[in-house]
């Protein structure tokens, strides 16, 4: 699944009009005066934004970005209430976040099927049944339906990844999405070949799949927007654990450099990348002798004070143990996340006086 992206998008939402109470009287043969019988106008459609698996990218909001829900019909004689407006739902993709104009986060679509209600429609007007009183038994008084809610919108994509690839350009990540992934994304030995996210899904078995995230390259600087910048790591903040990937064709110093680097550059963006699990890895080892491989991995564990493994995407070394080291630490930190969510909700004042 090689998302064709488009990861933000500004929409404006209408939700339907309530429609309006009439004025009416019943007419009966042989009552002279009948009583007031005016319906009320129907509600409003609302509009609800709703996260649909089915739906890759934001960008089929570049050419439609005006939303309108049904308005309520009128409500007629005979006591009749108006239909109410039907409801409109606006399908994003898993993952979307909304937010309005003050960019404050109004709702978290992480999950398929996931509905945001973003505009309320107006209520329907009262018919002139509700104006009958002992003094005016002929009301002549019905109330227009309400205008429905409107709303400018923000939509932002972050994807929902199980790991994330860190990496300089060329160290190798996109290789290691299509080896391991569903994933066909574009390969080649020059630096930003990746410009947007890719996402693939990886099946250890019938049972266990990792969602894995490959973002562009980030080089030193990219917090204050140089190369591609950071915009795109965001795509990794909901992830469980990142993937390191250093280049083993390069020298130790550059090895250890980049890697200092990459978490500079993480900690700039959001302090919390920094707190995910992680792991590092030494790619492209194919490229060099068992011998000199040992050497760089216990000469490059010794700088960094942890442990890195070896692997080549493209020779299949070590990447099954990468992948069920993968899984392993992220059901460890998905499990946790639960935990951590269960006391948040378990949690009252009341409890600790
Ligand atoms: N020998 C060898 N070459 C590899 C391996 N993995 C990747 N490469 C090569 O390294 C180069 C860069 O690979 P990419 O997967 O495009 O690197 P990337 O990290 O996605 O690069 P950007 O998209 O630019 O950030 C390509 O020429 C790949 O063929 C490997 O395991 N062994
Ligand atoms: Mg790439």
């Amino acid at each position: 699944m090689t998302l064709p992206f488009h990861d933000e998008a500004e929409i404006e939402i209408f939700a339907g009009n309530g429609g309006d109470g009439v004025v009416s009287f019943r007419r009966e043969a042989h009552v002279a005066l009948g009583g007031p019988d005016g319906g009320d106008g129907g509600k409003g459609g609302d509009i609800y934004i709703v996260a649909d698996h089915n739906v890759a990218s934001l960008a089929k909001f570049r050419s439609q970005k005006k939303f309108k829900a049904e308005h309520g019909k009128p409500g007629e004689g005979r006591q009749c209430t108006g239909r109410g407006g039907q409801d409109l739902e606006i399908l994003v993709p898993v993952g979307t976040l909304v937010r309005n104009t003050a960019h404050e986060q109004l709702a978290d679509l992480s999950e398929h099927g996931a509905r945001f209600l973003a505009a309320v429609g107006g209520k329907g007007g009262l018919g002139n049944q509700h104006f009958k009183s002992s003094t005016n038994r002929t009301p002549r008084k019905a109330t227009l339906g309400k205008p429905g809610e409107e709303a400018e919108l923000f939509l932002e994509l972050a994807l929902v990844g199980d790991v994330g690839l860190v990496g300089f350009p060329n160290a190798g990540k996109s290789t290691f999405l299509s080896v391991v992934t569903n994933a066909k994304p574009k390969i080649a030995d020059y630096p930003f070949t990746t410009l947007t996210p890719n996402q693939g899904i990886c099946d250890l078995d019938i049972e266990r799949s990792l969602l894995i995230a490959d973002i562009p390259g980030l080089i030193e600087g990219a917090a204050e927007g140089i190369g591609l910048g950071h915009q795109f790591l965001k795509h990794i903040q909901r992830t469980s654990v990142l993937l390191f990937l250093l280049d083993s064709t390069e020298d130790v110093q550059t090895c250890v450099k980049k890697y200092e680097t990459l978490c500079k550059e993480l900690a700039d963006f959001d302090e919390g990348l920094m707190q995910k699990s992680r792991i590092v890895a030494l790619s492209k080892v194919d490229s060099l002798s068992e011998a000199d491989r040992a050497t760089k991995q216990n000469e490059i564990e010794t700088e960094l004070k942890q442990p890195v493994v070896c692997i080549s995407s493209t020779a299949h070394i070590g990447i099954r143990e990468l992948l069920e080291n993968l899984w392993s630490i992220h059901t460890q930190t998905r499990t946790r996340e639960k935990q951590e969510t269960r006391t948040e909700v378990l949690w009252s004042p009341l409890e600790t006086e």
